[in-house]
């Protein structure tokens, strides 16, 4: 398998993240953000949204949106599982996959915070309170859905986990305070010493 990656792209750590977990190589791909190779036509051929991460299957298959390739993933190779065998835990760590996912990623993204300084005329404190704002509603939240201060869910990785410690990492880079989440904090510094987090850590794979 290729992966279309950037070291600190959050949506391609988690993919990273489910990767390793399953025992699954892969060759990295770097598109470079900084430098716009997203809007490179050759990446828009593949991927018309000009996002990382993608995904190029054994079988040639070109796959987006990460929540959508970590199902496949799932699908494909069940081995270790990374969802609950039941029904309402399935839904319960959906749940914290999309609040990540869908409710504060995309609000913080890289072309949102350059629209917001470009387009609009933002200042750079400005973006920056936006940022931490959407970050702080989101994380309140998820800091009273957790189920524990090992996993999001259970006594195992779960596509939560996958989701949660990039957003995290995420949030530190941009100096978010995250005192007021002690939960999120130390599943995050459980999930960093294990090796497939480690090891699909933006320390762990940038560019020499
Ligand atoms: N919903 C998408 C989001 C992907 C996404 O936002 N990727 C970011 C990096 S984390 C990106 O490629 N940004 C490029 C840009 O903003 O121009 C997914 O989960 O795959």
């Amino acid at each position: 398998m290729q992966l279309y990656d950037y070291f600190r792209s959050s949506a391609a750590f988690r993919l990273r993240i489910a990767l390793n977990l399953k025992g699954l190589a892969y060759d990295s791909l770097a598109v470079n953000l900084v430098t716009n190779e997203q809007r490179d036509a050759g990446f828009l051929a593949l991927n018309p949204q000009g996002l990382v991460p993608a995904l190029a299957t054994d079988s040639g298959e070109l796959l987006t949106q990460s929540v959508a390739i970590l199902e496949w993933l799932e699908e494909a190779y069940p081995e270790p599982p990374l969802l609950p065998l039941d029904a309402l835990g399935r839904a319960r760590v959906r749940a914290m996959v999309q609040a990540i996912a869908c409710d504060i990623h995309p609000l913080n993204n890289l072309r949102v915070q350059r629209y917001l300084v470009d387009t609009l005329g933002v200042s750079e404190d400005a973006k920056l309170a936006w940022y931490h704002h959407w970050i702080a509603l989101g994380f309140a939240a998820l800091e009273q859905q957790v189920g524990g201060e090992r996993y999001c869910f259970g006594d195992a990785p779960t596509l939560a986990d996958a989701c949660l410690l990039p957003q995290m990492y995420n949030a530190r880079r941009f100096g978010q305070d995250l005192q007021p989440y002690p939960r999120l904090q130390a599943i995050a510094a459980h999930l960093e010493q294990l090796p497939a987090f480690a090891a699909a850590s933006p320390e762990a794979v940038a560019p020499a």
